[in-house]
């Protein structure tokens, strides 16, 4: 196995033996075959876009199966190989719609044209070198790529939340096809690959656009909310991950059962949502940021349904009341499809969790969030205000992923050393560094103003975007906002690839650069858009405050 995709890549280089993450060899290199497959189907799904013939049907499972290997997705090796059979059956079907219509398939790529007719085939393949990451020798020819390549797998996460909601773009699905078929194009020069990395930056603005747009179209706008987090004495379930239509289902099927329903880690952020806060047994949310998942699973006592990463590999003993669905998977947990009307039972986890223990308390109190563009434009005399006398100096967007890396007791320390005259923007579970801090607020407005899940960092540009257009500025970057981010998994990848499609300059990237970008394409987002990584605080805080 070679795997670079996310920020704990082993040394900072790359994982070769077993992932930091848990993921075995076996995993990743079949993940890998998934990717290399999904390659092939865009190569013909390109050039059917060119004689006119369609496969939704390709557009729908390269969604999936991309979203399944993101980073803390999907463990289970059976899932992947059950997955890359049916998507050489699609790709042959594929085929015969060409001959139908009597057009010649040329040109195409081993990706395209691989069989297996066995698992053992299907498993010497993925061990294979020329389906991995390093079948591209060329190192800026492979970190293009493969930036292309994770942009798309974040912008797949998205899209798919987006689709379950009924909100799709024809255009975004057509740019998984372009973008995946030109990652196999010998053809493509590194300019044109870096032409491309900026155009994966506009889909991904126009997929969170679509995702905000599906998530506020169903469940309102979210608005500022005070979240319990402490417990109930009922049996409960923990829901995690970022889909909204899960937890809607789920808050269904639980109500009047007696079974309470906590948020865990980036689930936190569906408490703004008004539709949500009807569901009186909605108490609140539990823990932490998603690597802290094993203890405070211990401690929950219930069953735990997971929606999306992040996954971390459970104890054994919580293998039986972790549940998993959509893209999300992990060997011997129970995984709930939704059937042919979209409709997921989640009748079995109601009643485990009937037959274990309350949570037991770990902390009390509230945390305070709900800050996404509608919120804060309704408060933006406010804001503009403050601005203006001077009461704010400047706003922190430090939206992102936490991650387990102690490095990152840096966002904790920043974050309380700021001056008390700055603000911080959030989103994404990075918030969980800084949000039980007391940080204040300034004449009412409050210190850390979370505005949700990861993909709610389109909300932090909106927001952005209005402001120039208040103080009327020629350009975003004259605004006095800083960027100081913090990543960990490929979501974060394009949230960073729309916020440079934006125009947003000098991005502070860490707490390490992605071991993906070789030296030469690092230096052209240095020289290009004046990415950095970070220092010591102090330098960091007197740098930005300059
Ligand atoms: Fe965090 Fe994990 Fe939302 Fe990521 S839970 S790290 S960027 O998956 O998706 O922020
Ligand atoms: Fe390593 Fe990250 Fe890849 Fe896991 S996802 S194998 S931790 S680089």
């Amino acid at each position: 196995m070679f795997c670079y995709q996310c920020q704990e890549a082993a040394r900072g280089t790359g994982c070769t033996v077993r992932g930091v993450c848990g993921k075995t060899d076996k995993v990743a290199n079949l993940q890998d075959l998934m990717v290399y497959t999904l390659k092939g189907i865009a190569q013909i799904a390109e050039k059917g876009l060119k004689a006119g013939v369609k496969f939704p049907d390709a557009d729908y499972f390269t969604m999936h199966s991309l979203f399944m290997t993101i980073t803390n997705a999907n463990f289970d090796d059976e899932v992947f190989i059950a997955e890359i059979k049916k998507g050489l059956k699609l790709r042959e079907e594929m085929k015969r719609e060409f001959e139908s219509k009597d057009v010649k398939l040329e040109g195409l790529h081993d990706a395209a044209t691989w069989t297996a007719d066995s698992n053992e085939a299907i498993l010497a393949k993925a061990n294979s070198v020329n389906v991995g990451v390093l079948a591209t020798e060329n190192e800026d020819i492979r970190s293009l790529r493969e930036l292309i390549t994770y942009g798309v797998k974040g912008m797949a996460a998205y899209a798919k939340h987006a689709y379950n909601l009924g909100k799709e773009k024809e255009e975004v699905f057509a740019f998984f096809t372009k973008a995946l078929s030109a990652t196999l194009d010998e053809g493509m020069s590194a300019d044109d690959l870096v032409a491309l990395t900026l155009e994966t930056g506009k889909y991904g603005v126009d997929t969170m656009a679509m995702l905000d747009a599906a998530n506020t179209g169903a469940y309102g706008n979210p608005e500022i909310t005070e979240v319990n987090i402490g417990t109930r004495n009922n049996p409960a379930i923990l829901i995690s991950g970022h889909d909204l239509k899960d937890l809607e289902q789920l808050l269904k099927q639980t109500e009047g059962t007696g079974v309470d329903v906590y948020t865990h880690s980036e689930m936190l952020p569906a408490h703004y949502y008004p539709a949500f806060k009807k569901y009186d047994h909605f108490v609140g949310n539990y823990g932490n940021a998603w690597w802290k998942q094993k203890e405070e699973f211990e401690s929950f006592n219930g069953p735990i349904l997971f929606t999306t990463n992040c996954i971390v590999p459970p104890k054994s003993e919580h293998i039986q009341r972790i549940y998993t669905t959509g893209a999300a998977g992990f060997p011997g947990c129970k995984h709930i499809d939704a059937d042919e009307n979209d409709l997921k039972d989640f009748s079995e986890i109601i009643e485990h969790a009937k037959k274990l223990a309350p949570p037991k308390e770990i902390e009390n109190g509230k945390i305070l969030g709900g800050f996404a563009h509608n919120q804060v434009l309704a408060l933006a005399d406010k804001v503009v205000d403050a601005v203006k006398t001077g009461a704010i100096k400047k706003f922190f967007v430090m939206a992102g992923c936490d991650g387990r890396m102690k490095s990152r007791d840096y966002y904790t320390e920043f974050a309380d050393k700021l001056p008390k005259d700055t603000v911080i923007l959030t989103a994404g579970c990075a918030k969980y560094r800084y949000n039980k801090l007391e940080l204040g607020d300034i004449g009412g407005i409050p210190r850390v103003l979370d505005a949700g899940q990861c993909n709610d960092s389109y909300s932090l540009a909106v927001i952005a975007l209005k402001l120039k257009e208040v103080f009327e500025l020629n350009d975003i970057n004259e605004l006095p906002i800083a960027y100081n981010i913090a990543w960990y998994e490929q979501k974060a990848v394009i949230v960073l690839l729309a916020l440079l499609y934006l125009g947003v300059k000098n991005i502070h990237l860490g707490p390490t650069l992605p071991a993906f970008l070789s030296p030469n394409v690092t230096k052209v987002l240095v020289d290009t858009f004046g990415i950095a990584g970070i220092g010591t605080v102090d330098e960091d805080i007197e740098m930005f405050m300059k």
